[in-house]
């Protein structure tokens, strides 16, 4: 990740952007206007959805519109496919690490505000969803509240305005490009953790890009540090997934002397991709050898660019032979950085020498190894994957 440039950091003001910055709302997008394409005898493009990250709902009609074809106004594509979108404001999650930073900045008495191109009346439906969000923020500004949207930067500026405080001391954090050059037009400093994966070069005009709201360092911009890391890594809420190991790509032992036992992503996609790439670690369950930590990576690879988002647990443990077709559980427990890329293959293998030695002495700690016990790791009846340790306890009954 680039560093942040060196301004002078003044920040006193944060202001958020909403969706897919806090919320994952492009699943919702897909679950709504899927459906709506089908009826109109189309099939929903996922690779045309960046298109409409950081748009007005208007905005974002529109394109959907050309794009398929649609033989509909912008008005009456809206008034048809808005009730949809309220049925599932509730089903729209926060994204990894916004709880957090929401909890954080309210504790530390960080003024927040929250500028989004939604109405206001959606922003506030959408956030009523999640406990303690609405006291989070100290000013909210939506879309209809202003002439124009992002990318003009009378939104932030507005925002500013409310918090009573210059647009110089605010920190802005987006993850649409409009966004970001809405922020930069209103002379803030501006963090962009883009929703879009691999895109990050778009992104030049932010003072800093990161991978997700994870990898946020507060104290880089004079803001109170997190001080949840424990010994290089942060407790998540652990997750759990499994399946029979399938072949990868056929370089882990031969070309990092690393070999890592890749599970098929398709049977959890929806797990996958709620989780942003990074490198992870916690306890992998072999159905008939036994429980060992884990250290592993999910995303693409930036050193080999790869296009699918894999999952690729290195054992910590040396085996005698391969293990594949064998039944796999991982219980995901701790992050420990984002995916990077690396000036040689070298320091790719050193680092992840050094995660995995990060790894390995942090699962000793109470708070990590209590997880080695999860009945989930153990029981090779039990099939597919869930997302929370109650539910993978229930299912090995
Ligand atoms: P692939 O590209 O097919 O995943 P790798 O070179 O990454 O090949 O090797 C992974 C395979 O090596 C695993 O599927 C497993 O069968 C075996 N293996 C042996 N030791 C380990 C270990 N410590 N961690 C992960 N996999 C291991
Ligand atoms: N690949 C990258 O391109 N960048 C990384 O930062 C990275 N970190 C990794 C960390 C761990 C703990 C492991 C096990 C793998 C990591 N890899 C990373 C993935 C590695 O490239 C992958 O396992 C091989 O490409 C094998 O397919
Ligand atoms: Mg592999």
């Amino acid at each position: 990740m680039a560093a942040p440039k060196p301004i002078s950091r003044l920040i006193s003001h944060v202001i958020l952007d909403l969706d897919g910055t806090l919320l994952n709302t492009d699943s919702v997008v897909s679950k709504v206007v899927k459906p709506f394409l089908v009826k109109n005898g189309k099939l929903w493009d996922s690779k045309k959805a960046h298109k409409l990250v950081g748009k007005t709902p208007y905005e974002a009609a529109a394109v959907v519109l050309e794009d398929y074809g649609l033989p509909y106004s912008t008005e009456e594509f809206l008034s048809m496919i808005n009730p949809m979108f309220s049925e599932q404001w509730c089903n729209i999650k926060p994204l990894p690490g916004a709880n957090r930073l929401l909890k954080h900045l309210r504790s530390n008495g960080v003024p927040t505000a929250l500028a989004s191109n939604s109405p206001r009346s959606n922003i506030e439906s959408k956030i009523s969803c999640h406990q303690g969000w609405k006291e989070s923020f100290s000013a909210i500004v939506g879309g209809d509240e202003m002439e124009k949207g992002k990318p003009s930067p009378d939104i932030f500026l507005e925002a500013a305005k409310r918090m009573n405080t210059t647009p110089s001391n605010c920190l802005v954090i987006e993850d649409s490009l409009p966004g970001v050059t809405a922020g930069k037009a209103a002379g803030m400093h501006v963090i962009a953790v883009p929703s879009v994966p691999k895109k990050t070069a778009e992104f030049s005009t932010a003072d800093e890009v990161i991978n997700s709201l994870l990898d946020i360092r507060p104290e880089n911009w004079g803001l109170p540090p997190f001080n949840d890391w424990v010994e290089g890594t942060l407790p998540i809420e652990p997750y759990f997934i499994g399946g029979p190991v399938i072949k990868g790509f056929g370089r882990g032992s031969k070309v990092l002397g690393i070999p890592t036992a890749n599970l098929p992503a398709e049977n959890f996609s929806d797990v996958v991709s709620e989780h942003t790439s990074g490198v992870y670690f916690g306890w992998a369950g072999l159905s008939t050898r036994g429980i060992y930590k884990m250290v592993m990576s999910i995303g693409w690879n930036p050193y080999f660019d790869n296009t699918e988002k894999t999952v690729e647990p290195w054992l910590l443990h040396d085996f005698d032979e391969d293990f594949y077709g064998e039944e796999l559980r991982l219980a995901i427990v701790g992050y420990i950085r984002p995916e990077a890329n690396f000036p040689s293959l070298e320091s790719l293998i050193e680092r992840i020498h050094e995660d995995g030695r990060i790894a390995e002495k942090a699962l000793d700690l109470p708070m990590y190894a209590k997880y080695k016990d999860t009945p989930y790791l153990r029981d090779p009846l039990q099939q597919g994957s869930t997302t929370d340790g109650s539910q993978a306890e229930l299912n090995s009954k």
